[in-house]
């Protein structure tokens, strides 16, 4: 019956379009037709940083090629007769603005903390599950804006057949030949133009004809004015997109909302999209208007050769400032010269090719720039590429790894900039979390739990591991991160500095004693706890998630904790700024109840009990927190912990989901093991990475591209122990390499050459002036260097 159903509604849908949808599949099978042979011999472009295959894309998230600004994002499919390119504008999200708060919760948190201290896990977590869920449970979904589909006249010989995607220019390019006439598409999203941008040439004139359309399956309209194209729609927000051809040479006309081009010599489409978002608050903006604007701002008229390349040459210089920062180097094999969806399968067969793990690592780089620019909403769990309605995870923002995983990269890849957005939007959550602080939790402060949209969603969500209400605490440990490496004091007392207090103000109130007859009497422990989102097993065999005092917890408190004390100190040396608080926060960790280790075990407890584990080899691996991206467990400081976490991710085993393998990577690099840091980048590349390199959960979920990205840099450089360490991790696979332009804390940007697995050189600017430690093995050097000037250490 459903079956039947199904048919009736396809049938009706496709009567009222059918000569659309005769020719597209609406979900990812939009195949190149089927008769249409490729036939491999497009040789390898001259730039090695390209990922480039000789077949069209038929597949969303495996194949297309991701493009974007930072606000727009676009995916293209190359085809021949027809081409896709799906795209999105970062606030077409579905909701509305929320109070999400549940005035029950408050009531219910002591009987709850009562119940968890008595070993009542499941009345708790009954009873948290009933009060304490943010209202409604659920978020909404991140969604597509649209597609764009080019029709051409049908073929079935084309040769020449390549597409690509150049990380230097930022430019994808699809070429082909038929009947003698060489063909050329090239997509980018511009910054400056706030426009996707679609050119196409051919090597002969007269020869360019298609029709083009916007679509869109849900809730919308398009239609034609002039020879614009519009696709209008409303979610909670208003959605448009508009596109505008400039086409030089034969005729352009629209019907039916479809635009149709012929004989011309060369054509620019324009695309621009927006919603009448304007903040979590406030929905009223004009779609239409800004849409209209941004074209007006375009003012391509009459279109000649010199205006494309004009708008190319403006976003080549605008993300070539960001992208040319960091050079890296680790090796090159023939490899090189085949098409990149070959290569990993070729990787995967067990094949060494150590300019693979460059072009991964600078495409970390490439989507960072691409879906995060100062101005614009973070990138969320897909970046901003989603064609979905309802995405994975509503391809929102995670905050118990996920979104900080996404903005591991930014500092130490020198991208300070695509930081940013992360900050503008975690202090636009400060108002939502200070409410739930108090409604939840009759707490000063400001707090989140473990989502949010673009709502101003701070309360629990989802099920009873959302009541999490660490978010804050990690998310602002951020800005910290950006004083460190920047050295910019008024974003550390503007900025960074209130947003880690308010932070720490809730967890002040939040932190509780634990009462007498528990392991941890008369210390301070977070209550209600999670160990994201992982279960245990309690001595009588009952399982449970729900319990007090999580290690990850006590480390996200210390890390913030500490953070305000050197952020006080950094303010004012002279110790007297803020002083009341800081003997607060000082009192208040010398009664944090300690980490624990495993007398049975020897490793580092994930729980305050040494609960049995329920999946040893959890996704998550909390419980390291301190050891990264926390700074609490090092080689020298802490040699038990560090030796109990390793320990831990010994058993948490070389597996694990994208982002989780990431993390693993990050992981061991900080325990110096290059050759086990590789191992796992080698089961990151071959099992959680799909051809068009995203990294798959699965599904595609970009934080372990991020957080692979990460792990690289952070296997050449470290710098959270007090001073630099160059190569702490260096695997033998990558025996002579550099890597250049990398930034570290403190204020430097660091040069790196090695030859035979050793460090030749390395010279290390300074950007701040302050005092240089720099550790190589068992050598330091330490230096005064004014700001400006670089200390070089020759090894040869
Ligand atoms: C966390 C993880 C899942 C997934 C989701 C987006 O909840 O546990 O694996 O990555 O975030």
């Amino acid at each position: 019956m459903h079956r039947a159903l199904l048919t009736l509604v396809i049938v009706g849908w496709i009567a009222a379009d059918p000569s659309w949808a005769a020719r597209h599949d609406v979900d990812e099978s939009h195949n190149p037709k089927a008769d249409l042979a490729f036939t491999h011999e497009a040789s390898a472009p001259e730039e090695p940083l390209t990922l480039w295959y000789r077949e069209p894309a038929t597949k969303w998230e495996t194949q297309a090629l991701p493009v974007g600004n930072g606000r727009l994002a676009a995916m293209v499919f190359g085809g021949v007769n027809n081409e896709r390119i799906q795209f999105n504008e970062e606030t077409v999200w579905d909701g509305v603005p929320t109070d999400y708060n549940n005035p029950e919760a408050l009531n219910a948190l002591p009987e709850v903390r009562r119940l968890l201290f008595e070993g009542k896990n499941d009345e708790a977590t009954r009873l948290a599950g009933r009060t304490m869920m943010g209202i409604p449970t659920k978020i909404k979904s991140y969604q597509t804006l649209g597609d764009l589909w080019l029709d051409f006249p049908d073929t079935d010989k084309v040769s020449g057949y390549r597409r690509d995607l150049d990380l230097t220019t930022a430019i994808s390019r699809t070429q082909y030949t038929v009947d003698g006439v060489e063909y050329t598409r090239e997509v980018f999203v511009s910054a400056p133009a706030q426009a996707i941008v679609i050119h196409l040439n051919a090597s002969q004139p007269g020869k360019i004809s298609f029709t083009a359309k916007l679509a869109r399956e849900k809730a919308s309209t398009t239609s034609a004015s002039g020879n614009r194209l519009i696709l209008r729609g409303k979610l909670g927000v208003d959605y448009e997109a508009q596109l505008r051809p400039v086409v030089r040479g034969g005729s352009v006309s629209s019907t039916d909302g479809e635009l149709k081009v012929t004989d011309a010599d060369e054509v620019t489409l324009l695309v621009v999209g927006a919603t009448s978002y304007n903040s979590a608050t406030d929905i009223s903006g004009d779609a239409t208007a800004r849409c209209e604007s941004y074209l007006e701002a375009i003012g391509l008229g009459a279109v000649s050769e010199e205006s494309y390349e004009d708008l190319r040459a403006a976003h080549i210089a605008d993300y070539q400032q960001l992208f040319n920062r960091v050079l890296l180097d680790l090796g090159t094999t023939d490899a090189v010269s085949k098409p990149t969806d070959q290569r990993l399968r070729e990787i995967k067969k067990g094949k060494h090719d150590p300019q693979f793990e460059t072009l991964y690592f600078q495409f970390g780089r490439y989507l960072l720039i691409s879906s995060s620019r100062d101005g614009h909403l973070p990138a969320n769990l897909q970046g901003k590429w989603a064609q979905q309605y309802k995405a994975a995870w509503n391809s929102d923002y995670h905050f118990n790894i996920n979104f900080q995983m996404n903005y591991w990269p930014a500092q130490v890849c020198n991208l300070s900039e695509c930081h940013m957005p992360f900050f503008d939007y975690v202090e636009s959550l400060i108002p939502f979390g200070e409410k739930t602080a108090k409604v939840h939790y009759g707490a000063e402060g400001w707090t989140l739990h473990h989502l949010s949209d673009i709502y101003g969603r701070t309360s629990p969500a989802d099920g009873v591991w959302g009541i999490w209400p660490m978010g804050a605490a990690w998310a602002s440990r951020d800005l910290m991160e950006h004083y460190r490496f920047n050295g910019d004091k008024e974003f550390l007392t503007q900025r960074a500095y209130p947003t880690m207090k308010g932070a720490a103000q809730f967890m002040l109130d939040f932190l509780v004693e634990a009462p007498a007859g528990t392991p941890a009497a008369g210390r301070l422990v977070t209550s209600p706890s999670h160990s994201p989102e992982n279960a245990f097993i309690k001595a009588d065999g009952t399982e449970s998630e729900f319990t007090y005092g999580a290690t990850m917890d006590l480390q996200i408190v210390y890390d913030l904790f500490t953070s305000l004390l050197e952020a006080n100190r950094a303010i004012d040396p002279t110790g007297n700024f803020d002083k009341e608080f800081r003997a607060e926060l000082e009192t208040a960790l010398a009664k944090l109840q300690p980490l624990q280790i495993s007398s049975n075990t020897g490793r580092l407890q994930e729980w305050i009990e040494d609960y049995g584990e329920k999946d040893p080899h959890h996704r998550h691996t909390s419980h390291l927190f301190g050891l990264h991206p926390g700074k609490q467990i090092t080689k020298n400081g802490t040699p038990e912990l560090f030796e109990a976490a390793r320990k831990s991710l010994e058993r948490r085993g070389d597996f694990g989901k994208g982002w989780s393998m990431a993390w693993k990577v990050n992981f061991w690099a900080r325990f110096h093991d290059g050759e086990r840091a590789h191992k796992l980048l080698g089961n990151l590349l071959r099992k959680m990475t799909l051809t068009n390199l995203f990294d798959t959960h699965p599904p595609f979920q970009i934080d372990g591209n991020f957080g692979g990205t990460a792990a690289i840099a952070e296997m050449l450089l470290q710098s959270h122990d007090d001073g630099i360490d160059l190569l702490p991790a260096l695997p033998s696979a990558w025996p002579t390499g550099s890597v250049q332009g990398l930034r570290a804390r403190g204020g430097f940007e660091v040069d790196i050459h090695w030859k035979d697995g050793r460090l030749t050189r390395a010279t290390i600017r300074s950007l701040n002036g302050n005092p240089l430690k720099v550790r190589y093995g068992d050598e330091t050097r330490k230096l005064d260097l004014a700001q400006g000037d670089s200390f070089t250490w020759n090894k040869k």
